[in-house]
């Protein structure tokens, strides 16, 4: 689903639920690439030398526009354009970069490596109404579609090989009511997982998580939804981190798929949310100092902060400016969030994907911070995602259209 219609959807439901008591749910190896993470941060000012040359970049069937890409005036020279098109929501994996276009939903997937842009699937036909978030793992994309008859009551999880560019039907989910929301896919070797809300009616809108083995095909629930909600889905490796509404508060919540164990990672009275993981690493937006002020939330964010945790380390404070941070990812040694410090209402949660805020990006091992985006005539960036010395987030392009932007450190 869109971001834009997921979040209106969400603060409907905070607001229609917000009288309500819920009540509580169930409940090393990095050395070596820290050495090359700080190596890539040391060799900043030579990335423009690094691989991807703009001029391979091409659409497919349209290179029309080939010379058009935009460098951004608002991020610099190590910055790029990678797309024309609207995009909605993104993932990584590698140099692999799948989206689904907005307003369509249609999926594309993009090769870092030759600039070659792939039309995937459209996701409004006879058949299907539109798509779900899409995912990459390895050689993979997933996605659901959602099926016309009977309306919104079926999703088709569908799987497309990126090497065979074959695509199949690999599980079916039905609701007695409809999928309103359906998202936060993510997959590893042996796994689908999701949030969904096909018991919504039921539990007043609560999004439970589904684990989906690959090899069995059996689908398993992990979240009570009686009790809960959960959301803001990451997994890495067998890693799984999410947000949980317990309650009267939201807590970061590990779950370990080989272990089947839960633990909460925040275990804090205010609220903690959109958690991102990278091995044993977990990053997240954190309520506490504002909360503990009386001047925000989750609800209503005036000063949430970045912070982190190894699953067995100390909790550390990655940034606490009296700002609005957000979106927070991690790779390696690397953080990244949006940050409205630079916007003039740096303290009100305006719109999703307004483009209010700066990119910035934190170096654990060295305590660098860089700065990627200079917000100016109202367009910064928003939502972005790290692999490796890659940071992308959404910028606004000189056609005034809200795409994806590469930043290499
Ligand atoms: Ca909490
Ligand atoms: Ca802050
Ligand atoms: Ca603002």
């Amino acid at each position: 689903m869109k971001n834009y219609s997921k979040l209106i959807v969400i603060f409907l439901i905070f607001f229609i639920s917000a009288g309500e008591f819920f009540i509580s749910c169930k409940n090393n190896g990095i050395n070596d690439a820290n050495t090359e993470m700080n190596e890539a941060f040391d060799q900043k000012s030579d990335c423009l030398d690094s691989s991807i040359d703009i001029s391979e970049f091409s659409e497919s069937g349209d290179n029309t526009q080939q010379e058009d890409f935009y460098t951004g005036a608002f991020c610099g020279p190590n910055c790029r354009q990678i797309t024309f098109r609207d995009v909605g929501v993104y993932k990584i994996w590698e140099n692999i970069i799948v989206y689904g276009e907005y307003p369509t939903e249609d999926i594309y997937i993009i090769d870092l490596t030759t600039g070659q842009e792939t039309f995937i699937t459209s996701c409004k036909d006879e058949e299907y109404e539109g798509c779900a978030d899409a995912t990459i793992y390895k050689n993979y994309i997933y996605y659901f579609r959602r099926n016309r008859e009977p309306p919104y009551k079926q999703c088709d999880l569908w799987r497309y090989n990126i090497l065979t560019r074959e695509k199949e039907i690999i599980h079916t989910i039905r609701s007695e009511y409809y999928f309103g929301i359906l998202t936060d896919l993510n997959a590893n070797d042996n796994y689908v997982l999701w949030a969904d809300d096909r018991n919504a009616e039921i539990n007043r809108y609560a999004w439970e998580l589904y684990l989906l083995n690959l090899s069995t095909g059996e689908e398993s629930r992990l979240t009570n939804g009686s009790e809960c909600m959960a959301f803001d889905v990451r997994m890495w490796k067998n890693k799984v981190v999410f947000t949980e509404r317990r309650g009267g508060d939201h807590e970061i919540i590990l779950y370990d798929i080989e272990k089947n164990t839960f633990t909460n990672i925040s275990n804090n009275i205010y609220d903690q949310y959109q958690p991102a993981i990278w091995e044993d690493r977990v990053v997240w937006i954190d309520s506490r100092t504002e909360q503990s002020q009386g001047v925000g939330s989750y609800y209503n964010p005036h000063n949430p902060d970045v912070y982190f945790k190894q699953i067995e380390g100390e909790l550390v404070a990655v940034e606490t400016e009296g700002s609005i941070q957000r979106n927070p990812d991690i790779f390696g040694n690397l953080i990244v969030w949006d940050d409205e410090r630079n916007d003039d209402t740096p303290n009100t949660y305006d719109t999703h994907i307004d483009l209010r805020s700066e990119v910035f990006v934190y170096d654990i091992s060295t305590g660098e911070k860089i700065m990627i985006t200079q917000y100016k005539d109202k367009t910064g960036g928003e939502e972005p995602r790290i692999w490796e010395n890659r940071i992308f987030f959404l910028g606004r392009d000189k056609n005034n259209t809200i795409t994806l932007f590469m930043y290499e450190l």
